[in-house]
């Protein structure tokens, strides 16, 4: 009953048009359920050390942490929880930044503030006068806000908050999402609606969507966003424009997060009314720093500029026979004096260059190393081809020493199923950010070279490409906001191991249940590597369709950019199939540190999950467990479809514990998962199997449909082009 009165109430609003934003359906919650506690005993353990909060200081950011605790915990606990502004109620929690403490709890935490950096936290269980209190403190109040996140957490995931000792602190400087939002409200490689920022209404009308994201960025530590697409539009950084950004920037501020924008290199002719965009030019200089303090007036706190130049057609310093340290170091040199930053990406390729496209930035990038101004960071796809279900390292994040470089992880599923395929990322942010490049001996992983701590670098960061729209959940999939959580708790601390994500996003999003979490977390788990499976195994890439990357294509050969195409990158011939990148081949194997070239060059050291991105092998060619390539292949694609298979399963036998409406959904889903897996399946060893000229091994299913029927699959509208 209760159920059919919110559907016509729903359905009412969407007649009315009015603003979805804050009604409490569960997805749109995201991980901030805070469901009320069924385990009494745990309930009853928590109340007898929380009978009050004592909110110390009156910023903004205070009063957010201190609503958030208050609301969440008489959610959880269902108990009137008191707030004070006077340590008066025995066992409160303390909350405040450290200059806000009295004498006594600053002199109990002293030590521990110590190991903290700005936006770090303390939560400790304290005595003051025989009292027992827990004091979540920082040395900024933003620290204090994610403290008390991060104790909520505790409560959320059923863990003991006695004795509690906890120093925490971002182990990156920039955690920053990445928009590809446009200014007709479309999303580049967006499957989850439109663009959340609404431009024509803004900056009279705040949607509480802002309030909301910005609430779940900071309750996972993400501290920048930039709004706007790479591909950029010069009219943002117009007056019409600043002045919306500007009310964002002011909406996300009490939340620690800042505002950054993408910075279109041709802006000085397109609304400047230059002749020029050439980086050496005086008038573009001063045009650049005039712009930089028209919006550090506004914003002073804004974050920098975001440069995606010489890339897929966008202008850049080359255009001006100039190079990307003179295009970088003439923006930074406009936001230095407001403590701006610069993030320049590398991703870049020319069809004027016959080398193998992987290997282009790093020849590109590898020779600037050094010579970029202090506050530029150079922005790196996780790989060197672009996001695909599995690519090795990036090359360059074992050959710049003297220049700080981002991670840029995609979180929108271009190439993994768009919204619609359940792909638990942070599997595969941790296999990269894991990665060893040798850089500096044994140990010098990935990770280590985006936080710093190889080369001391003074500016850090991870960016994450937003899968974040308007629809009703945020994300399309219920399951890819366990991508958003995971990008941010990873660029909060790269260490973190994504099974301990997963278990954390399911409870706090779903239950705390071990017969519910122990399946569906193997589920999460086992997600990543069925979707390698079922696209691309053993190390084949971008064999997508044309365009919108959606579904199998890797017939497509008349695109005008070689490496556009799919045949480009499978390479599949009588012979065999793969992509010679060894030394005998494009030799991209001699980007990396020796001790890795050497593993990636030789067919019998290189990982079998990377074989075909290195190396083109024959048909024949034996696999560790002794299966021809032809056979080890066809295997692994109907592996991916039955890993599908057991996932719905899995899900099936969990709808107990979920609530009705994302039981459904995700069900819904997992069913189109299926479908398009083997789909997949089909189309992709009918096409190989023209070159192998074999037969498919037994315990592969024979296809469905004719190869001529997968080729004439088309899909004018497919989302996010
Ligand atoms: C924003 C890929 C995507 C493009 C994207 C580009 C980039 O090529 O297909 O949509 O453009 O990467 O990262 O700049």
């Amino acid at each position: 009953m209760k159920h059919n009165k919110m559907s016509i109430l729903r359905l009412m609003i969407l007649l009315l048009g009015i603003s979805w934003s804050g009604f409490s359906q569960k997805d749109y919650k995201l991980w901030l359920q805070y469901n009320t506690l069924t385990n009494l005993d745990l309930k009853a353990k928590y109340l007898s050390h929380i009978k009050g909060i004592t909110l110390l200081g009156n910023s903004e950011t205070i009063s957010i942490a201190g609503n958030e605790l208050q609301s969440a915990l008489e959610d959880m606990l269902e108990k009137k929880i008191t707030v004070n502004t006077k340590l008066e109620v025995f066992q409160s929690i303390v909350i405040g930044s450290k200059t806000h403490l009295n004498a006594e709890i600053q002199k109990t935490v002293e030590s521990d503030l110590n190991l903290i950096n700005d936006e770090g936290f303390i939560i400790k269980s304290i005595v003051i006068n025989n009292k027992s209190h827990i004091v979540i403190t920082g040395k900024k109040e933003v620290g204090v806000l994610y403290g008390v996140y991060s104790f909520l957490r505790l409560i959320q995931t059923n863990k003991s908050i006695e004795k509690l000792n906890i120093a925490d602190s971002p182990k990156t400087n920039i955690r920053i999402l990445n928009h590809w939002d446009n200014l007709d409200r479309t999303v580049e490689r967006g499957y989850a609606g439109f663009s959340l920022w609404n431009w024509q209404k803004l900056p009279d009308f705040i949607e509480q969507r802002y309030i909301d994201y910005a609430r779940a960025n900071a309750s996972i530590g993400i501290n920048g966003t930039v709004l706007t697409n790479v591909n950029a539009n010069a009219l943002i950084l117009t007056p019409q424009y600043l002045e919306k950004v500007e009310a964002l920037a002011n909406v996300f501020r009490p939340y620690g997060i800042k505002v950054y924008l993408t910075a279109r290199f041709s802006a000085p002719i397109e609304i400047g009314g230059l002749k020029t965009a050439d980086p050496k030019d005086a008038d573009v200089a001063n045009w650049w720093k005039a712009k930089a303090k028209e919006i550090y007036v506004r914003i002073p706190d804004f974050g920098g500029f975001l440069v995606k130049a010489n890339s897929e057609g966008q202008p850049g310093p080359q255009n001006y026979g100039r190079n990307h340290v003179d295009g970088a170091n003439m923006l930074a040199d406009a936001v230095a004096p407001f403590g701006g930053v610069i993030m320049w990406r590398a991703f870049v390729y020319s069809e004027h260059d016959a080398n193998d496209r992987a290997k282009q930035a790093h020849a590109e990038f590898q020779p600037c190393d050094g010579k970029f101004r202090e506050n530029v960071i150079v922005q790196v796809k996780n790989g060197a081809i672009d996001f695909q279900p599995r690519e090795p390292f990036h090359p360059l994040f074992g050959a710049m020493t003297k220049t700080p470089l981002m991670m840029e992880f995609q979180i929108t599923q271009e190439y993994l199923g768009f919204s619609t395929h359940l792909v638990f990322l942070p599997k595969l942010f941790q296999e990269v950010l894991e990665s060893d490049t040798y850089q500096k001996g044994k140990g010098s992983t990935v990770t280590k070279v985006i936080d710093g701590s190889i080369y001391k670098n003074k500016i850090t960061g991870i960016a994450g490409v937003a899968n974040i729209g308007n629809d009703l959940n945020w994300t399309g999939h219920p399951f890819a906001q366990a991508n958003w959580y995971g990008f941010g708790r990873l660029a909060w601390n790269p260490y973190l191991d994504s099974e301990t994500i997963a278990d954390e996003w399911l409870r706090c999003t779903f239950s705390n249940d071990k017969k519910f979490i122990a399946p569906i977390k193997e589920m999460l788990i086992q997600s990543r590597e069925a979707v390698v499976n079922y696209m691309t195994p053993l190390g084949l890439h971008h064999i997508m369709d044309t365009g919108h990357h959606y579904g199998p294509g890797p017939w497509v050969s008349n695109l005008s950019r070689p490496e556009w195409n799919p045949v480009y990158y499978h390479k599949a011939d009588k012979n065999g199939i793969g992509f010679d990148r060894s030394k005998s081949g494009t030799n991209a194997v001699s980007q990396y540190a020796p001790e890795v070239a050497v593993i990636f060059d030789k067919l019998e050291t290189c990982p079998e999950k990377d074989l075909l991105w290195f190396h083109h092998v024959s048909w024949d060619y034996k696999l560790k467990d002794g299966h021809t390539l032809w056979d080890g292949m066809a295997l692994k694609y109907q592996q991916g479809v039955n890993q599908v298979a057991a996932m719905q399963k899995t899900w099936n036998a969990s709808e107990k514990y979920v609530d009705s409406e994302r039981f459904k959904e995700v069900q819904m889903l997992l069913n189109i998962q299926y479908k398009e897996a083997k789909w997949w399946r089909d189309a992709c060893l009918l096409y190989f199997q023209q070159f192998s000229g074999k037969e498919l091994p037994i315990g592969v299913e024979k296809p469905s449909q004719s190869l001529e029927y997968f080729e004439s699959l088309k899909f004018p509208f497919a989302p996010g082009n």
